[in-house]
């Protein structure tokens, strides 16, 4: 506080920053200045743009006192905090969440009344920050809010990618993608930092010179860019705490050639710019499609060193960075960051000139490496090649690595040539490449699953070998999901009635939902929550409306299937019901009148390149049409497919649901996190024996679950027995004739080619064994039905659902890393 340009002793630089008056008044006077200051207008001629942007600074300056104080706090007490790694972040809109957090809902919606606007129609202007695919993404956000909630020293680290995951629109039933341009209006939520910029090397060569005595490597790169951070406020939940998420934006050296440029050849003279600054041009379609290309190897390099440099430069310049494991964990979020592992090894060695037994010891304590699959397919590699080119000294840093890894397994092993080859963090096979998972393995302090079911199938089966190696570093955490966003703000109804139960301690300690249990067998409280789950679905009947001018029905069962779209999570299965239970009705087999009327929401964006998904979209689509506007079926089945399905969507459809679907293939879902916001929020699951769901049962007992489907082990022994799926094709009729219709054309308009490549992927090949298990799902969604009609009952298994699934908090998730693996205590 020295360095300020009053002098420490000018009675300003000392004053301390107080944010405007908590009052409806002292938030009008600063919404106002806002908008004339800030945004240069008068209200009377401000554009709803304008008056957002307003908004979202006023309640901005409410958390800018705090914000400064947690970062001196955070500086003075040296505590150790978390770096956590991640190329996602997928947040969700800010401004509810951070109204929430400042306990300001009441004042802003009141002082935006005497101004004459709806507070609505502010919310409606925000765009949210899609910077993220799925599951994992939006697991870094809810930390990320934890750990605020808990005072817990974080800085999440990742890219401000310019555009976000594509917004999906459907055209002729098929997916289209578009850009996502959610800057255009641009963002009153960042605070963009160009002379804090980090430069960032790429390529060229390594080189060895005589340092007065000692042979050490340098690197000498090619080209470089700068990496611009762009800081986000991350406020606990009404502790006024206030962490920091930064993002880092790329930008060229130099932004173009003046001479070119004079010369009139416009586009060379901005090429070098364009080079640059596409590395944080858009996120990177991921979520378990395999996608080696190098501008993402670029990305990740961009941002992990630009984290591990700012951190570094954050300590004080005597500080010893013998020390570092005392300061600092950098949770590894999956393999995308962990490129950050050499890089340490390369400024601890070549930069701070430290000896590499020491270098490595430290880069050992520094690191920990979460999984978030079980696809082989999606464990990073990169090819020895591409490394070499981009990251010439991370290379050599990785080989050695390696090279001393493989001496400690020989010790361990003996010469055990398939070991080794299997250990061996270089593969040689089909390509020369490195292993990124095995990196973070032999690097990381710990190795965490994200469920029990996922972290037991790490150590057996894809990790065996590490396991066995290093006894005690592999650990479970099973994910969890922020109360604030997805009860508290996204329920509001169920939210009040739970208050009015128990409290408002919950929002912060779920595991008090418990004390519901007996309120299950509560007449008026069923009547009550039964009365919320109806306002929510047409909460969500308006939101339809509105933006998709769809309508949903009164009466109908909600039954929700929302993640994205990939053959392992099985929307196949899901639409194999929907065309069985259609199949009945127009063949005469069952009576239209005779069936529980659903309505069936899908929400689900496939990676641009995966065909078979977008093929699945399709027909979802194509059944979706056929089966609405089939005059036999009477309006008792639905399907609704709204496009763009996101965050902003999400917490509109999750409180609505009755049904949720949690049905992958066992041994796939690695967690699932969906499946704890649809429990939290009253909704049954009919699930599989797969990721979370496993302990979500366990919870809230086999009698307010369908379960159904084959175990992992029975997975297994039916690959071992060879599956052929055109066996159950045969021995099932309702399956066959489901399939039947499909490949006779009767959702293309007599074209038997369109779904084709579906119908005999599922009979020849089948993957994700879809066929084997739709008998038992057919079988348990009778049951389903047969439960939902005796809607009491339902609802006392979704007030136990709720009362439950406590465990399912984030801050328990974060206690747990804690606990586990970081070390990490609140800084009070
Ligand atoms: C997802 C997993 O598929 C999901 O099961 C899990 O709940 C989530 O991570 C968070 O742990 N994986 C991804 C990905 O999103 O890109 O691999």
């Amino acid at each position: 506080e020295s360095a300020h340009p009053l002098g420490a002793t000018h009675p300003l630089a000392l004053a301390p920053v107080t944010g405007p008056a908590s009052s409806v008044d002292g938030f009008v006077r600063q919404f106002l200045r806002n908008l004339n200051y800030e945004r240069g207008v008068p209200l009377s001629a401000s554009t709803p743009n304008d008056r957002y942007m307003a908004f979202a600074m006023t309640v901005r300056d409410y958390l800018m006192a705090r914000w400064l104080e947690d970062q001196k706090r955070q500086r003075e007490a040296q505590a150790k905090g978390v770096a956590y790694l991640s190329a996602e972040y997928l947040l969700g809109r800010q401004l509810d969440n951070n109204l929430l957090a400042t306990g300001l809902s009441e004042i802003a919606t009141a002082a935006m009344e005497t101004c004459g606007i709806d507070i609505d129609d502010l919310r409606a202007q925000e765009v949210e920050p899609g910077l993220g695919n799925g599951g994992l993404g939006r697991l870094a956000a809810c930390f990320i809010d934890s750990l605020a909630t808990l005072g817990v020293p974080n800085t999440g680290y990742g890219i401000r990618y310019e555009y976000g995951i594509f917004r999906q629109t459907f055209e002729d039933g098929q997916q289209v993608e578009q850009p996502d341009s959610w800057l255009r209006l641009g963002s009153p939520w960042e605070f963009p930092h160009p002379e804090a910029a980090r430069t960032i090397s790429f390529g060229g060569h390594t080189e060895t010179y005589d340092d007065e005595g000692t042979e050490r490597s340098r690197w000498v790169p090619a080209w470089n860019v700068l990496a611009v951070p762009y800081n986000y406020m991350v406020p606990g939940y009404l502790n006024g705490r206030v962490n920091t998420l930064r993002l880092w934006s790329a930008k060229a050296t130099n932004s173009f050639d003046l001479r070119v440029f004079n010369s009139g050849d416009y586009e060379e003279a901005v090429r070098s710019q364009t080079f640059a600054e596409n590395i944080s041009k858009v996120l990177y379609p991921e979520d378990s499609t395999p996608q080696g290309k190098e501008l993402r190897l670029q990305q990740q390099y961009f941002f992990v060193a630009a984290s591990i440099g700012d951190f570094l430069a954050s300590l004080p310049a005597d500080f010893d960075p013998a020390n570092l494991p005392d300061r600092i964990i950098f949770q590894l979020n999956d393999t995308h960051p962990v490129i950050g592992v050499p890089e340490l090894m390369r400024v601890l060695v070549d930069e701070k000139k430290m000896a590499w037994e020491d270098a490595w010891g430290i880069t050992q304590k520094c690191f920990a490496y979460t999984c978030h699959t079980l696809l082989p397919e999606a464990l990073e590699v990169w090819s020895v090649d591409l490394l070499g080119r981009l990251l010439p000294r991370h290379l050599e840093i990785i080989y050695r690595i390696n090279d001393e890894f493989l001496v400690e397994v020989r010790e361990r092993f003996g010469d055990d040539e398939m070991r080794i080859r299997n250990m061996s963090i270089i593969s040689e096979f089909p390509d020369r490449s490195v292993r990124m998972a095995f990196l973070a393995t032999v690097a990381g302090a710990k190795v965490n699953g994200v469920a029990e079911l996922h972290s037991q199938l790490l150590r057996e089966k894809v990790l065996p070998d590490f396991n066995e190696f290093y006894p005690g570093k592999f650990t479970n955490v099973t994910n969890g999901v922020t109360p604030r966003r997805f009860v508290r703000l996204s329920n509001p109804g169920l939210s009040t009635l739970i208050t009015e139960a128990i409290g408002p301690g919950w929002v912060t300690d779920l595991e008090r939902l418990r004390e519901l249990e007996t309120y299950a067998e509560d007449t008026q409280f069923r009547d009550a929550f039964a009365q919320v789950k109806a306002a929510n679905k047409r909460r969500l009947g308006d939101v339809l409306r509105a933006r998709d001018g769809v309508e949903i029905s009164d009466g109908h069962m909600l039954d929700v299937m929302v993640k994205r779209l990939h053959e392992y999570k099985r929307q196949m299965l899901k639409l194999l019901h929907i065309v069985t239970e259609y199949e009945g009705i127009v063949s005469g087999r069952v009576a239209a009148s005779d069936v529980q009327p659903r309505t069936f929401v899908f929400g689900a964006k496939a990676a641009p390149g995966y065909v078979m998904a977008k093929r699945i979209i399709h027909l979802i689509n194509a059944v979706g049409s056929v089966v609405n506007d089939d005059p036999r079926v009477e309006g008792r089945l639905k399907v609704l497919f709204p496009p763009n399905y996101n965050v902003t969507l999400a917490e509109r459809l999750i409180p609505a649901a009755d049904l949720s679907e949690q049905i992958s293939l066992a041994g796939k879902e690695a967690s699932g996190t969906g499946n704890m916001k649809f429990a939290l929020n009253g909704a049954l699951t009919i699930g599989t024996d797969d990721g979370a769901n496993v302990e979500i049962r366990e919870l809230v007992g086999d009698d307010n679950f369908f379960l159904f489907g084959m175990s992992e082990p029975e997975v297994e022994a039916l690959w071992a027995r060879g599956y052929k799926p055109a066996e159950f094709y045969q021995a099932d009729d309702g399956l066959r004739r489901a399939m039947d219709l499909i490949a006779s054309g009767a959702f293309s308009g007599g074209d038997k080619t369109v779904f084709e490549p579906i119908v005999s992927n599922l009979l020849y090949d089948d993957r994700f064994m879809v066929l084997a298990d739709y008998s038992s799902y057919i079988a348990e969604q009778a049951k389903v039905d047969a439960a939902y009609a005796d809607q009491d009952a339902w609802t006392r298994s979704a007030i136990l659902n709720v009362a439950r699934c406590g465990f399912f908090s984030s801050d328990r998730s974060m206690r747990d890393y804690i606990e586990r693996i970081w070390h990490t205590p609140p800084v009070i």
